[in-house]
This record gives C-alpha cells, structure tokens and sequence, in this order.
C-alpha cells in the first residue's frame, strides 16, 4: 500500500538514526571481547575506557535499537493492517522526544559522565543528562500508542466482529506492557536517580533495583515481541506454508501481557533485602512467562513442518531440508530461522537462570551476557536488522544491495553468537565474572590474579565475537548500500502475511483487552506490593555516590 510521505520519513529515520548508531554499538562489542581476552591489558583504548565502551555497547544495542526499531515497526504494521496511518503531529513530536534523549545521553556517555551501563544501577552515578535523556526517550516511545489506539478503536468501529489482526493485537499488546513497566523506571529516574545525581538526596539502592527490574524483564519482551509479531505472521508466509494456529498465537501474546511484569525479582534472587517467599513467587511465575514461547516453539515448527511438506519434504524431518534458507528473494526467512535456532538455546539458559538454586551458580557470570545473547542478540537482533532492511528497501522503492551477502548475513551472526556464547557460558560455569575488564587482571599473565582456566573460554568468546562484528558490519554495507541506490521499484509498505492453516472462529475473550487487564493488574499488585515494601523496609542507609574510578564516594557530606 502507499502511505504519506511525512509517514515514510518518520519511518526512514526511525529506522536509519540506530542502524548508524549501531556501528559504534557492535565496535565496543568487539572491544569487549578483545579486552576479556586479554589481549588488551589497559583499561582504556583510544581514549575511551572499558566501562564507558560496554556503557555504549549495552544502551545503544539494548535500549537505542530496540526502541526506536518497535516504535518505527509499530507504525508500519499498525498502517498495514488497519489501512489508516497515525496522527503526523503526535509521530513527529514522539520521534523528536526520543531523538534529543538519545543525543542527551550520547553526550553523557561519549564525554565519559555516565559510564554507568544499561542498568544504571545506583549507586554508581551519571551525569543528569543520561538520566533526562532516558526518560524523554521512554516518554517519546509512549506517543504513539495514543495515535494507535484511536486507530483501533476505529477500525474496530467499522468491523465489530473481525478478529483484530494478530499484528495489530500484538504490537497494542507490546506497547501497553512498556506503558506499565516504564511507569516503574520513569518514576526511579525522575523522583530518585535525578535529584541523587544532582547531589541534593541519597538513595535507596534496594528500591531503586526493584523499580528498575519492575521494568527491566518487561522491557526483554518488548524487545522480543515485535519479533514474535514477524514470527506469527510472516515466517510461515516466507517458508511457503500456514501458520498452524491462529488462535494459539492470540493466546501467546495475551499469556505475555499477564505475566512480562510480575517476575523482575528473578534478576535479585542474591538482594538481601527482598525476602524468600517473594523470589519464590517470581521464580514461580517466571515458569510462567515461559509458556507463550513454549506455545510459539510448537506452533512455528508445525507451520514450518507444513511448508517443507507443501515443498515436497518426505519422513519426519525431511521439512527441516526444504525451506527456503539461501532464497535472497526471501532473505528475511534466513533473519528468522537463524534467530529461532539461537532461541532455543537462549530459552533453554533462561530456565535455568528462573531456577532459584541454579541462578546461585551462573548469577553474575559470563554465563548470563551468554543467554543474552542468544537472546536479545539472537531472534530479537536479527528480526530488526531483516526488518530494516525490508522496510527501508521496499518504502523506498530500492533493490537490496549485494543480495547475497544479504542472505549470509543471519548465518554468519548465528555462527559468531553460538561460538561466542559458548566461550561466555562454559566460562560462567567456571566463575568467570561478567562485566569485567579480565586483561587488567585475571587475563594478564603479569598479574598475580592470572586465571589460566579462563584462557581458552575468553579465546572462544573472541573469536565468536569478531564473526559477530564481520557480520555486523557486512549488516551496516547492505543497509546503507541500499539506502544510496537509486529507486528502480514502486515505493510501498509491503508485509509478508500468512493465512492459517487452523483459522479458529473468533473467540471474544481473545479479541478483547479488559479482562486481560485487570488479570495484570490484579498479578503485578499481589507480585510486587511485597517486593516494594521490602525494598523500603530493608534499605539500609540512604548510598552516597560513586563513579567508577573510585571505591570511595564522591562526597562525605552527610545526606537525608
Ligand atoms: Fe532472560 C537475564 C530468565 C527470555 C534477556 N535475560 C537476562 C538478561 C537479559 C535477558 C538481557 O530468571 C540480563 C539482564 C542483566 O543485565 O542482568 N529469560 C529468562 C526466561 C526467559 C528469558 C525464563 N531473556 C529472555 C529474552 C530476552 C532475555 C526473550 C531478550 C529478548 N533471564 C532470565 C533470568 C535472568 C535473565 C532469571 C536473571 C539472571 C540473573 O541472575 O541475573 C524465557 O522467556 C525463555 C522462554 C523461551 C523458550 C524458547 C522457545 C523457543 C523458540 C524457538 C523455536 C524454534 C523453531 C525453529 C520453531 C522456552 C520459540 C525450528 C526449526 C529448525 C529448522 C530447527
């Protein structure tokens, strides 16, 4: 279809502003492995220290990317499937909310003020600006859910008794879990972290980990479900077949919608102040949170299996043979398949990081940045930068530039990621520690911390890491290639949908939000009133600041 060109432009930037950031993200990713290795033993490379670098690496890939990319595919696939686009006023005062953030914080991380990484865990201090610069980014990502929601709302108006389109259901779905989890962290930045950093209060360490993680495994599903948007309703187009059930897609987002929030303690099982039964609780409903991918696990490979025996496959496993792997006229079916691959794995670390006693033997490790990135580095990364590149080639009307590269792409990130998250989990289950330059100490022969065991883990993850980056960068000559090429193709917005191969009649419980709304609510309230009144009960004294050059605060003046 043809959409407006203040729509398209919004889209363009959307799309283009991360991808260009997203060179400096998979740089320091290289440099991380580099300095794990020990190759480097400094703890700083062109002027720009380990800490500040992983800082970086973790914003721009994890926050920058995936919020601009959701917000930019929101508007596509809500516009796609509704046939109505949202309001101009409302997507371009969003997108310059979310754009001068990004440029706040860029300068507070670039000039070295908030090295603070993704977490910005206190009491390790930013500048103010890191902190304002994140919430206008959150408060950006909030607009266009009202411009969405009106458009729903008339379309569904006009056509009371079609089932929403699962996309649509999804991305609304997607949007109001950010709403509610962001709630929790715009609040620690705006009430807490921002006068804390400006040296007018102390903080509550506690507390303020608990809000961040109110927010921050919402915040991995809002990662993930505009991938499981793709998955549902593109893949099995792309393979050549169905997708096997409709309605198990349907109760999969709901599923998400009631348990993304509830289970953020299963990030501070080892918080003293947050007593057993509450982790137990979240542990509990982290096996919950498990079961909408469980559902996608089935119903993808039975659409899959259904489209390599629409392409001729024989015998149980025969399908796995017919699909459309190196097709670089479906080039997206690789980003996708690579991405699922990588999740089993990732999926399967996640359950053992949900087991309460298990998580006491790889919390902290290397182990975890090697679930997460076969997570958030596999399907999720891999989604967006196959999404880009179709969106930006078809709005723009351009062929994709060296198309065969384009299709190796996937293949090459999920053999990087398998290679470098091996070296990160078998060195997790020997101690080694995550988020530490080891070439100043444990990987420098020099040092009496030298730990030979981590030797060979470290040179795995490295050489896992540069296939990551050639990759990346091959990713980057494509996306800008295409960009530079001159249009030769009618310019449209153009999504690969798949009919059903079980099309269930509709059932109104899934086709509505307010009974699943009030189930959240209920959930979250009985999850977390507990965690929050342990958070304040057990604080300890109001922390001071820190920067990570030194073990001492940053002032000795006593603070309310
Ligand atoms: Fe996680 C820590 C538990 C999913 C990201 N997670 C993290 C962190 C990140 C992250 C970034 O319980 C680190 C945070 C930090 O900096 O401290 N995670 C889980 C569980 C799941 C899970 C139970 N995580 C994700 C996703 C992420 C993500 C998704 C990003 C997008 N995670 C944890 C826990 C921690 C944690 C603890 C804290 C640990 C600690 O101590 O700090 C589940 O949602 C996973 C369910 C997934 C599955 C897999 C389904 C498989 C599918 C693929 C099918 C393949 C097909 C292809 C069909 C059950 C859908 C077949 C075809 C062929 C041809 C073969």
């Amino acid at each position: 279809m043809k959409i407006s060109k203040s729509l398209k432009r919004v889209i363009f930037w959307e799309l283009g502003i991360p991808v260009a950031l997203l060179v400096i993200g998979i740089y320091h990713g290289l440099m991380q492995t580099i300095y794990r290795a020990g190759v480097l033993n400094d703890s700083s490379f062109l002027h720009l220290d380990y800490y500040q670098g992983l800082t970086l690496h973790g914003v721009i890939n994890a926050v920058v990317l995936t919020t601009f990319f959701a917000v930019a595919f929101g508007h596509a696939t809500m516009t796609f499937f509704l046939k109505r686009e949202p309001g101009k006023k409302n997507t371009w005062i969003s997108f310059w909310l979310m754009t001068i953030g990004i440029v706040m914080a860029a300068w507070a991380m670039l000039s070295g003020k908030a090295s603070v990484l993704y977490t910005f865990y206190p009491p390790l201090k930013g500048h103010p600006f890191f902190y304002l610069g994140a919430a206008l980014l959150i408060i950006g990502s909030w607009l266009p859910l009202i411009e969405w929601v009106k458009m729903y709302r008339a379309w569904k108006k006009e056509n009371p008794t079609t089932k929403t389109p699962l996309a649509v259901l999804g991305t609304l779905i997607n949007f109001i879990i950010w709403l509610v989890c962001t709630l929790a962290v715009a609040y620690e930045v705006l009430a807490m972290l921002l006068p804390w950093s400006m040296g007018l209060t102390g903080i509550n360490v506690t507390l303020a980990r608990t809000l961040f993680w109110f927010f921050g495994h919402a915040l991995v599903y809002f990662w993930l479900l505009p991938a499981y948007i793709m998955f549902y309703v593109m893949l099995p187009k792309l393979a050549g077949g169905k997708l096997y059930s409709d309605l198990a897609g349907r109760i999969a987002l709901f599923l998400f919608l009631l348990f993304s929030v509830p289970v953020g303690v299963h990030h501070q099982f080892s918080d003293p102040g947050i007593r057993q039964g509450v982790k137990f609780f979240h542990g509990l409903l982290t096996f919950g949170v498990a079961i909408p991918s469980f559902i996608t696990a089935f119903t993808l490979a039975a659409s899959l299996e259904y489209a390599g025996r629409q392409r001729g496959a024989k015998g149980w496993f025969g399908w796995m043979g017919r699909l459309p792997y190196f097709d670089t006229g479906k080039y997206l079916f690789a980003y996708f398949i690579c991405g699922l691959i990588l999740f089993v794995f990732g999926g399967l670390t996640g359950i053992v990081n949900a087991s309460y006693s298990l998580n006491n033997v790889v919390h902290n490790t290397s182990w975890m940045p090697g679930h997460f990135h076969m997570t958030v580095a596999g399907p999720v990364f891999l989604a967006i930068i196959g999404m880009s590149t179709h969106l930006y080639a078809t709005l723009s009307g351009k062929k994709i530039f060296m198309p065969r590269i384009n299709v190796i792409i996937p293949y090459l990130w999920l053999i990087g990621v398998l290679i470098f998250s091996a070296g990160l989990m078998w060195g997790g289950l020997q101690g080694e520690p995550r988020r530490t330059n080891l070439g100043t100490s444990y990987l420098n022969p020099k040092s009496p911390l030298f730990t030979p065991e981590w030797v060979p883990t470290t040179t795995l993850a490295l050489l896992g890491g540069i296939i990551m980056f050639v990759a990346g960068m091959l990713f980057i000559v494509v996306f800008f290639g295409t960009m530079f090429r001159k249009k030769q193709l009618p310019a449209v917005l153009d999504l690969p949908v798949s009919e059903a191969y079980h099309d269930e009649p509709r059932v109104p419980l899934f086709d509505r939000f307010k009974p699943w709304l009030v189930v959240m609510g209920v959930i979250i309230v009985i999850a977390y009133v507990p965690a929050i009144f342990d958070a304040n009960k057990n604080s300890g004294p109001a922390a001071p600041r820190f920067s990570p050059a030194s073990p001492l605060p940053e002032t000795t003046t006593t603070i309310k």
